[in-house]
């Protein structure tokens, strides 16, 4: 528990920024999903089986048997976290003035992209960058948008096609089956692969069992395997779906490709078997997928989500729908209307909720839409929004009521504040470490 006086007090030292608050001051922390799940008993059992050798861990293998059997890609290459695959990945496929479309983009995924000399093009449908839009499939690409990136730049200039499932920035939002077929077809007309960022697409899979016509049958586990056999690889960061603190991985069907990277890898992660990851990791990581991929988990999981938002909604606050999968992203510009985007409304409602009761939550606006890597220029999202993220296996229906409550009492506050101002802005990625004074 905190006080008003020492939650102020955090929150100045910590610039505005939450990112920057000492998780001893924060009461429920609902920054990210990432990482932050709990491990089970048959996780932590499985910490005392690590084959600690430096090449070849037995742990390794399971991993990758493990991921063929529910991703169904043939190479695993692990590494320490998901933007060690992105990194990974944008390095051996991408040069110099390529092109990667995408639905929607994500910080750090569109970092190794650019990093690596490409352009991202966004290619989700347009109900996505509306928060009131209740397309239940809000993370499907446009075909068109997507053929019309194909005509213009062919194959020769585009690596790929990086698709998210769900999307996150977003809110969340799954990419159905039908969908992900037509990309296919489309992407194999042009000759173009398809990676998935498979962060989490076992949520995508039970949103795909929850809402698409002839799915309600199969499992989740059924419907991931054949989600991902329309794909030609995946980069994952095993802390969100795999319920893991720490790892990742790059998977791919294409030999030349997985050589590459597995030549890769050990420069910037360590050697292939092992990635960054101790075999005590990659074991946990093992078991958390078998879990993962349980329809009660999922049930409960993205249940616990749906509890929050629906109380939210019953009480007449602006979040994007649908509900998304791991998290309630509050829409800040209908809590601050007369707020100018430049004056940051969703990490200005970040820091008024945590100054209420503690809570911690992320902003998903301008701040971390970032900059323009030609013109210098803030990139101007539509969506201005607050992300409360919820962790697997760790928050009751307790701690949720309490998040709504506090959420309730600053929509209702009727002293508004006038937002931020940003007095240091870190070159890449900015959202981290960027540090705000409050304006008026
Ligand atoms: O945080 P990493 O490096 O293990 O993974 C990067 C990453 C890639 N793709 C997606 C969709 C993510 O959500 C993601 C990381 N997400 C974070 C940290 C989050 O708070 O959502």
């Amino acid at each position: 528990m905190t006080t008003p006086e020492m939650r102020r007090s955090a929150l100045e030292q910590a610039g505005y920024n939450t990112f920057l608050i000492r998780s001893e001051d924060v009461y429920i922390d609902l920054l990210t999903d990432s990482g932050t799940s709990a491990m089970s008993d048959y996780q932590w059992a499985g910490m005392m089986l690590g084959d600690e050798a430096y090449a070849g861990s037995r742990n390794y293998y399971n991993l990758e048997n493990t991921v063929r059997k529910y991703y169904g890609y043939k190479h695993l290459i692990p590494t320490h976290q998901g933007r060690g695959a992105e990194h990974i990945l944008s390095q051996i496929s991408t040069k110099p003035g390529d092109v990667v479309p995408g639905n929607m983009y994500f910080t750090t995924t569109r970092y190794h992209q650019e990093h690596a000399g490409a352009k991202f093009v966004d290619v989700i449908i347009d109900e996505a960058h509306d928060p009131t839009a209740l397309h239940p499939f809000k993370g499907n690409v446009n075909l068109n948008k997507l053929e019309a990136v194909c005509k213009e730049y062919g194959k020769d200039r585009i690596p790929y096609l990086s698709l998210a499932a769900t999307v996150n920035m977003a809110g969340g939002q799954p990419v159905s089956m039908e969908n992900v077929r037509q990309v296919r077809k489309l992407c194999d007309k042009y000759e173009i692969p398809i990676m998935l960022d498979a962060t989490r697409a076992v949520e995508n899979a039970y949103f795909i069992q929850q809402r698409e016509e002839g799915y309600s049958h199969k499992s989740v586990e059924d419907i991931l395997k054949e989600f991902c056999s329309y794909t030609d690889g995946g980069t994952m960061s095993g802390k969100k779906d795999p319920l893991v603190n720490i790892g990742g991985w790059l998977s791919l069907n294409d030999d030349g490709l997985a050589e590459k990277a597995r030549n890769m890898v050990v420069v910037y992660e360590g050697l292939h078997t092992y990635g960054g990851m101790s075999g005590r990791d990659m074991e946990a990581m093992a078991r958390g997928i078998e879990e993962s991929v349980e329809d009660d988990h999922m049930r409960a999981r993205i249940g616990q989500v749906e509890y929050l938002g629906e109380l939210l909604l019953e009480w007449g606050i602006p979040i994007v729908q649908p509900i998304g999968g791991h998290a309630v992203y509050l829409d800040a510009r209908r809590f601050y209307p007369d707020m100018a985007q430049d004056q940051f409304p969703a990490q200005t409602l970040a820091a008024e909720l945590y100054l209420d009761s503690g809570v911690r939550a992320m902003e998903r606006g301008i701040v971390s839409a970032g900059r323009d890597v030609v013109t210098g220029k803030n990139h101007y999202p539509k969506l201005e929004l607050v992300r409360l993220t919820i962790p697997r296996r760790v928050y009751t229906q307790a701690h949720m009521d309490v998040t709504a409550e506090s959420v309730l009492n600053v929509y209702s506050n009727p002293k508004k504040p006038k937002g931020l101002q940003m007095v240091y802005e870190p070159e890449y990625l900015r959202f981290f470490q960027a540090r705000f004074t409050p304006l008026g």
